[in-house]
Order: C-alpha cells, then sequence, then structure tokens
C-alpha cells in the first residue's frame, strides 16, 4: 500500500494513528472540583485586560463535568487516539507534596472510558497549567520548578502507566517561556526577556527528569516531547532580515531541536541570550538530563514565520513584535488566512517534518496537533457546515503523505482540536474545534469537519 494514496494513512496502517487532541485547561472547566488548586492561567484569566473579552477558563467546556459523554461522542466519530493533557493542580494543588487522588482519579475515569471505547490514549504531562504556588515561588525560572515536574510525573505515570503507553512530557515549551515570561503575552504575563531564558531551560530540564520519571514507572512507554517548530522564511533580502530570521529560527527551532535531540545548545542562541541573561542557571549534566533518548517526537504546525527586522521601537509592542526582541517582527504573507489571522501554508509542514528528519535524526514524528481558527456559523437547522476548516485539515494531512512519500517516518496525526475551546489570550473567540461548543449552553454539536474526519479514518482503517 503505497503512503501517497488519497484516502490510504500517511504512514503504514499497522503504525500509523489519527486522532484528536485537547488541553485541560482549554476545555474541563471545574477548577474547583476535586481539590485542583488554581493555575497560572486562573490567575491570568482573573486580571483584567489579559485575556479577550474578559474570558476566564473556569468552565471552559466543562468537559471535567460532561467526560462521559465527551468520550462517548469522539467513539461516535471512529477517532481511534486522544491527546489530553493532565491538569498538574488537580494532581497536586500545590505544585509539591500531597497527591490529590482525587483529581487522579479524574485521569484514572477518563483513561477507563477511553479504553472501553477502543480509543488509544496518548498523554500530555505539561500543557501550560503551572500550578500557582509554584509561580508565587517563581515559576519555571527557577530550578526547583523543574524537579518538582519530574516529580508529577513520576505520581501520574504510577496512576496511569500500567493503561497509558503514548506520554508527551511538555507541550510547545517555546509558548510556555517565550510567550509567558518574555512576551508576556501568556500567563504568568511576565515581560522579562532573561526570566524567559531561565524558564526554557528549566522547562527543558523538566522534561529530561520527566523521561526518566516515566520510564522509571512503565515498562515499555512510548515518551515524546512536544514542540512546535516554525519554518522561517525571512520577509527581505537586507542582512538585517536575514539575521532576525537566524534568530527567530534560533529561539524557534533549534533552540529545542539542538537540546533534546543532539544535548547542545547552538552557539549562536546563547550568544543572543547573553545580552539579557548571565546563563549561569545551566549547569554541568543538564544537557545531558535534558537529550534522554526519546521514542517519539511530537510536533504542532500551524504556519511558518515570515520575519523581518523592524527599526525603531514603539512605546506599545505591536502584536506582530516577536517576543523580547523589539527590533524584529512576524508579517503576515500574501495568500489566505484563517479567521484566527495565521496564513494558510499546508507545505509548511511537509518542509517542517522533512526539516527535522534531514537535520537531525529524531525519532519516529508525530503531528501531535493541526487545525484552524474559523469563525463557524450554526445554520438555521443547527448543522455547521465548517469547509474552510475542511480544506484546512485536506491541504495539511496532504502535506504530512508528501512528507511520507520523502522519507519522514510519521506514526500519527492528531486534529486540533476536539472541542471548540478556551485558545488562551484569546479566550473564546477563535473556534478550533471539530465539534462546536455553544459556550451558554455547553451543547456539543458535530461540524462538517467531524463527520469528514469520521470519513477519512474509516476509510484510512478500513471501517473500524
Ligand atoms: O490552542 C493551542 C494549543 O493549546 C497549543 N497549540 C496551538 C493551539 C492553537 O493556538
Amino acid at each position: 500500500m503505497s503512503a501517497d494514496e488519497p484516502g490510504q494513512p500517511p504512514g503504514p496502517p499497522d503504525r500509523f494513528v489519527w486522532g484528536l487532541a485537547t488541553s485541560a485547561a482549554q476545555i474541563e472547566g471545574g477548577i474547583d472540583r476535586d481539590g485542583r488548586g488554581p493555575s497560572i492561567w486562573d490567575s491570568f484569566a482573573g486580571h483584567a485586560g489579559r485575556v479577550r473579552g474578559g474570558h476566564h477558563p473556569g468552565t471552559a467546556a466543562d468537559h471535567r463535568a460532561r467526560m462521559v459523554a465527551d468520550v462517548a461522542l469522539l467513539a461516535e466519530l471512529k477517532v481511534p487516539a486522544y491527546r489530553f493533557s493532565i491538569a498538574w493542580p488537580r494532581v497536586q494543588a500545590l505544585g509539591r507534596g500531597r497527591v490529590n487522588e482525587e483529581g487522579l482519579d479524574f485521569y484514572r475515569r477518563l483513561v477507563e472510558e477511553l479504553l472501553a471505547h477502543d480509543i488509544e490514549p496518548f498523554a500530555t504531562l505539561y500543557h501550560w497549567d503551572l500550578p500557582q504556588a509554584l509561580e508565587d515561588d517563581g515559576g519555571w525560572p527557577e530550578r526547583d520548578t523543574a524537579s518538582r515536574f519530574g516529580d508529577y510525573a513520576a505520581i501520574a505515570a504510577a496512576a496511569l502507566g500500567d493503561r497509558v503507553r503514548h506520554w508527551s512530557t511538555v507541550n510547545e515549551p517555546w509558548c510556555a517561556s517565550m510567550l509567558g515570561y518574555a512576551a508576556g503575552l501568556h500567563a504568568p504575563g511576565r515581560n522579562d526577556p532573561g526570566a524567559a531564558v531561565a524558564a526554557a531551560h528549566h522547562l527543558l530540564l523538566g522534561h529530561g527528569l520527566a523521561v526518566d520519571a516515566l520510564r522509571a514507572e512503565i515498562p515499555d512507554p512510548e515518551v515524546a516531547i512536544t514542540l512546535n517548530p516554525y519554518p522561517i522564511v525571512p520577509a527581505g533580502d537586507s542582512d538585517a532580515d536575514r539575521d532576525a530570521a537566524r534568530r527567530v529560527d534560533g529561539v524557534a527551532n533549534r533552540l529545542w531541536y539542538d537540546a533534546v535531540l543532539q544535548g547542545r545548545y547552538p552557539d549562536d542562541v546563547l550568544a543572543d541570550f547573553s545580552a539579557v541573561s548571565d546563563l549561569e542557571h545551566i549547569r554541568d549534566g543538564d544537557l545531558s538530563q535534558i537529550s534522554r533518548p526519546l521514542d517519539a517526537l511530537g510536533l504542532n504546525y500551524y504556519r511558518r514565520h515570515h520575519v523581518r527586522h523592524r527599526r525603531g521601537a514603539s512605546a506599545q509592542p505591536p502584536a506582530s513584535q516577536w517576543p523580547g526582541s523589539p527590533d524584529v517582527e512576524l508579517v503576515r504573507p500574501v495568500g489566505p488566512v484563517t479567521d484566527g489571522g495565521w496564513a494558510v501554508e499546508p507545505d509548511g509542514l511537509t518542509e517542517a517534518l522533512l526539516a527535522v528528519s534531514e537535520a537531525y535524526d529524531p525519532p519516529p514524528l508525530y503531528v501531535h496537533e493541526a487545525g484552524a481558527a474559523y469563525d463557524d456559523d450554526v445554520g438555521p437547522d443547527g448543522t455547521i457546515d465548517d469547509r474552510a476548516r475542511i480544506a484546512w485539515l485536506e491541504g495539511h494531512v496532504e502535506a504530512a503523505r508528501a512528507a511520507v512519500a520523502a522519507g519522514v517516518d510519521l506514526r500519527g496525526f492528531f486534529v486540533w482540536s476536539y472541542l471548540d475551546n478556551f485558545e488562551w489570550a484569546e479566550g473564546y473567540a477563535h473556534r478550533f474545534g471539530v465539534v462546536h461548543v455553544d459556550f451558554r449552553t455547553l451543547v456539543r454539536t458535530p461540524k462538517a469537519s467531524a463527520h469528514w474526519l469520521r470519513t477519512l479514518v474509516q476509510g484510512d482503517l478500513g471501517g473500524r
């Protein structure tokens, strides 16, 4: 069976899985249940002006209360795998010390429901919801947070490792560090580039500690990290534009790949970082911990970055400014964009998959997230004909096929997202789900894209 035939999975059918993805903070709600402690996103959203529309993740899609029905709907959609994240503050309210069995029980029940419906669970340990208590102690810029994350990974593995084989340690550490600590656009909302550099290192160190913790608890785990690479395009041909592109490529891509896959940091990135940090947080042995061998690598893809040098800083940084770099900005290329304003560039996914495969020697790859925000209209009959999202997904599935045809070892493709959800600083304004959520009634309605996905998956997997 050839990988590039339409209607066939991009990878070998016995080693390739389709899935849908979510994260805890974006769908669960129920932030006061199970003895869960506050997360940095609860606090951040509680401050006026941080999240669009004053939206808050307190209820989100109410998945904490509706989990059984949500899994049943997943099963109706015939999706073979589901990627979810575990909320650290639900497992340890303060991020350290006492284990909250009630919180763990929620994930035990979720995994049982998934398995009962023959859906393969893929668990992510950290998708940005740091316990607020750890942020109060300094957050990711503090080394101790990485150690606490290793402890939490061991707790989660002991509770779920007999039934969950697929794990990702950290989702998109670039966002957690740079958007959270340098740009202040994400929780915890700090504007301190030096802190962001330390946070990046400690997120990676936490990842490495979690890899060991997962392996110590689980006999044959598949352990991954989830990165969000961006193919970089200089938007002009001046030396300054090319250097801006080098810097963005360094901090968005090479920093993470080099550290995790090669046990080193790129020299030019360290040189750039030394403008804002003494780098003393990097200790002997850290990079060997960070580069523990992995069984898989998850990549999230949405678009390329088109980068140019920007002259003159303004008092109010524009949204296009690269985090922590007043002289670098992202420009929107000519061509279609989603309703979220992101360029539609499916061939960038082929490029990203090929780039890591060619420049590194990565373990098998997964697309852990790919999806698009469109403002879906609910028709008079209640249906949602999101053909723009279907076109986006078709293009990106074809792009994945092209990468496989060119030799990439791709083991799965997870669509972001199962449900419309809390899209971080955009609140509920950007809808990524293949299932519509009415945020007043919390009623779920599969969109046309959900039906499209079911057909794709059934075609590929012989009707399973
Ligand atoms: O919603 C996010 C997700 O949490 C991480 N990856 C990108 C998605 C869309 O912005």
